[in-house]
């Protein structure tokens, strides 16, 4: 088995001096995966080459590190439209809720979907069936279900390293883009995100462009179950932490603390990113100097960016507005012996990252959004010695673990001037007390432990990608066959759309005098147990089909019938009236459709009304339920063409359970088309039955007809065995 990871870019440089060399980087995702070699995996990565051809066959012969190196070569001018056009001027603007800075442009998403298939193409001749394929981040969506595609059987991760936003940042997309980006996602068996809030983000998006529905984070889509979990990235904690005593960092530590003494030091480093809000920082900052003026020349904020995509027009105006910024409060707060802002534009290496991050007193990191943001979780890491206090942007995904931090609003200067005086006064005991809680939280939950749960994960996971196979002759006469020789059979058929076709109002599905011919000739057969499951009400079905002697079960599994009418579950709906007036506005707003009332469900129906106007109704109303319905017994189920509202322990599959031995019958056939049939196919696969889904789309079921006729044909030849 290998592990191949694939990332936009390789996890190495090449030194191209005089003595050209392979030099691996030193990021945390890279000493993650680096550890995962002990698990016996042979580790592969691919990712595109900033490198030439030529470059690269020159120096690789030379290479023996422990990952197996696969480049691929993209034409310079696709790669810009792929990584500075989409991926850079629309995905990540707006997965950090910067929908103004979104520049789509239709061409830069075909690049973006070439380079994806390109490395598609280039992994397919290293993927074997065994190998587990972690991809990561946005640049690389699309990619998941191009390899699912050519490989239905491997296992296939995903990590997404940056936030994924509310639905109504993608709804922003073009339809197609949107629907691509989160059909694509589905090829995968894992899906990470680092916290839970992009995981319900996640999961509510699918739902409104797919109408998929989780389940307790799992998603049922073509047969396979997609698993959605947080794991929420992090830092090799020894490494940071036994930095402090090194020889280096220690010089580079007296050296800072000797140009600065007798004041405060403030600290922040970061890509020079219009997300990381520095920008707010600095205003923030300017607000505490202005209140403060006791504080002057006695504080220095030392700002350190990196220079990042400088050559997307956004990142170039923001660094100048920063820059302005800087020159602004350094003249008017400054004097010539004294500047407010030391300001680096450039990177820095380890050692003077560490004595940076083990020399100031506050460590102030404010991005308006950031997937996790690992400088908070380095700065702490750094402090063997337990002092220093973390401002940190309650709108990172660190934020969440590193509680013990001052958390504040990034844009809100008024605070982050208050957060600054609360941690320039706070005593060394309150410091330790924070550091020593944030440092138990970093260690125990550290890059390694983040890898390796996620590739443990992945290997848990069984991978069923069987997709429901029409019925040939063979496999008809298998089933019938084993009809035949049955003793007992338990035969479920779903109602609307299963045996009766779908009609434009539900009163114009009643059955004809061939169903009632049909249901009578199977009834008849003493050993079939016949039973109708439905969404429809009691009255209906009782109306319809009083003089059967099949076992009737209504409102997806509510109420049931054998010889009378019996609740199966507490029907108490409180909320019912109150969904009742939204649905009715919703059908005053949108023509053509109407509510249905049961006992103790609603129905919202739109088959009749304009379709492209009515999906989006129909997504709102969902969206309004979700919130409204919050804290009730209450269930969502986004139905073809229909949106229900009914109590949560109600379902076809615990009805079936309630009502029926299945160990009583040797054939079970159960045949349905809507997608509350799943998990009552889900219940008959368990006990070895026949599982059958009506048309397309994604089931748990294991066969397929195509249509209703196709359904009676089948049930009539079962009629007629053994009569
Ligand atoms: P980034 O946006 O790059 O990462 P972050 O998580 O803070 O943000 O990681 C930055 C890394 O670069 C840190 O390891 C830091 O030490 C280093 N660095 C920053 N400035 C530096 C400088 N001037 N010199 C040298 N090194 C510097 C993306 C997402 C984040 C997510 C990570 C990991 O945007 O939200 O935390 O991936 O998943």
């Amino acid at each position: 088995m290998k592990i191949i990871n694939i990332s936009n870019r390789l996890p190495i440089s090449l030194q191209k001096d005089n003595k050209p060399a392979i030099k691996i980087s030193s990021g945390g995702l890279v000493s993650a995966v680096q550890s995962l070699s002990g698990s016996k995996s042979a580790l592969h990565w691919v990712g595109v080459a900033d490198f030439t051809i030529d470059e690269w066959l020159s120096i690789c012969p030379s290479y023996s590190g422990d990952f197996i190196l696969h480049p691929v070569f993209i034409d310079e001018n696709l790669y810009k439209l792929y990584y500075n056009g989409f991926s850079n001027s629309v995905l990540w603007p707006l997965f950090h809720y910067f929908p103004s800075f979104v520049e789509y442009k239709k061409n830069e998403f075909e690049a973006y979907l070439g380079v994806n298939r390109l490395l598609a193409h280039k992994i397919k001749d290293i993927i074997e069936p065994d190998d587990i394929v972690w991809i990561h981040d946005y640049h690389m969506i699309p990619l998941v279900t191009y390899l699912r595609d050519l490989f239905p059987e491997i296992k296939i991760g995903f990590f997404l390293h940056v936030p994924f936003p509310s639905y109504e940042l993608i709804r922003i997309l073009p339809k197609n883009c949107r629907d691509i980006l989160a059909g694509s996602l589905l090829g995968a068996d894992l899906i990470g995100f680092h916290t839970y809030d992009y995981v319900q983000h996640f999961v509510t998006t699918v739902q409104m462009i797919t109408g998929i529905q989780h389940k307790n984070f799992k998603l049922n889509y073509n047969g396979r179950k997609i698993h959605i979990d947080a794991f929420p990235i992090s830092i090799d904690f020894e490494k940071f932490n036994n930095a402090y005593n090194k020889p280096e960092v220690f010089a580079e530590r007296t050296k800072i603390k000797k140009l600065y003494a007798g004041k405060k030091i403030l600290f922040s480093v970061d890509r020079l990113d219009y997300t990381k809000g520095i920008k707010y920082r600095l205003q923030g900052y300017a607000h505490f100097l202005e209140n403060n003026p006791g504080w002057m020349e006695k504080i220095v904020f030392i700002l350190i960016a990196v220079p990042s995509r400088d050559n997307i027009a956004k990142y170039e105006e923001r660094k100048e507005i920063i820059e302005k910024l800087i020159a602004h409060i350094n003249g008017k707060y400054g004097n010539y012996r004294w500047a407010p802002i030391v300001y680096q534009y450039g990177s820095v290496n380890f050692d003077q990252l560490s004595g940076l991050y083990t020399s100031c007193d506050v460590a102030l990191i404010s991005p308006i959004r950031d997937g996790m943001n690992l400088v908070a979780k380095e700065f702490i890491a750094s402090r063997q010695d337990k002092r220093g206090v973390l401002l940190l942007s309650d709108m990172t995904g660190a934020a969440k673990e590193l509680t013990e931090s001052l958390l504040f609003n990034p844009l809100d200067e008024e605070e982050i001037c208050i957060k600054i005086t609360h941690a320039l006064k706070m005593t060394d005991q309150e410091q330790e007390i924070r550091m020593d809680r944030m440092q138990k939280q970093i260690k125990r939950n550290n890059v390694f432990n983040w890898s390796n749960n996620f590739i443990e994960k992945m290997k848990s996971i069984s991978h069923n990608s069987s997709t429901p196979i029409d019925f040939d002759e063979t496999g008809r006469r298998s089933m019938l066959n084993k009809y035949t020789q049955a003793e007992k059979c338990l035969i479920i058929l779903d109602y609307d759309g299963t045996i009766k076709p779908l009609q434009p109002s539900p009163e114009m599905a009643a059955p004809d005098d061939q169903l009632y011919e049909l249901l009578a000739e199977l009834t008849h057969n003493t050993k079939n147990t016949v039973c109708i499951i439905s969404g429809r009400d009691k009255k209906t079905l009782e109306t319809w089909f009083n003089n059967t002697k099949a076992t009737l079960v209504a409102e997806h599994g509510i109420f049931a019938k054998t010889d009378r009418w019996n609740k199966l579950v507490i029907d108490n709906v409180p909320w019912k009236a109150e969904v009742q007036k939204i649905m009715n506005k919703f059908s005053e707003n949108c023509a053509n459709t109407f509510v249905e009332e049961k006992s103790a469900s609603l129905c919202w129906h739109y088959r009749m009304a304009a379709p492209e106007a009515s999906l989006a109704q129909s997504r709102e109303l969902i969206n309004l339920l979700s919130d409204f319905l919050i804290s009730s017994n209450a269930n969502i189920l986004d139905g073809h063409k229909v949106v229900e509202v009914k109590p949560v322990q109600a379902s076809k599959g615990n009805a079936l359970k309630m009502l029926f031995d299945f160990q009583q019958y040797d054939c079970c056939i159960c045949i349905g088309d809507d997608k509350t049939d799943e998990d009552m196919f889900e219940v008959i696969n368990e006990c070895g039955g026949y599982t059958i889904k009506v048309s397309e789309g994604h089931t748990f079921a294991k066969h397929r007809f195509n249509d209703v006729p196709e359904v009676l044909s089948f049930l009539h030849e079962l009629s007629e065995i053994n009569q």
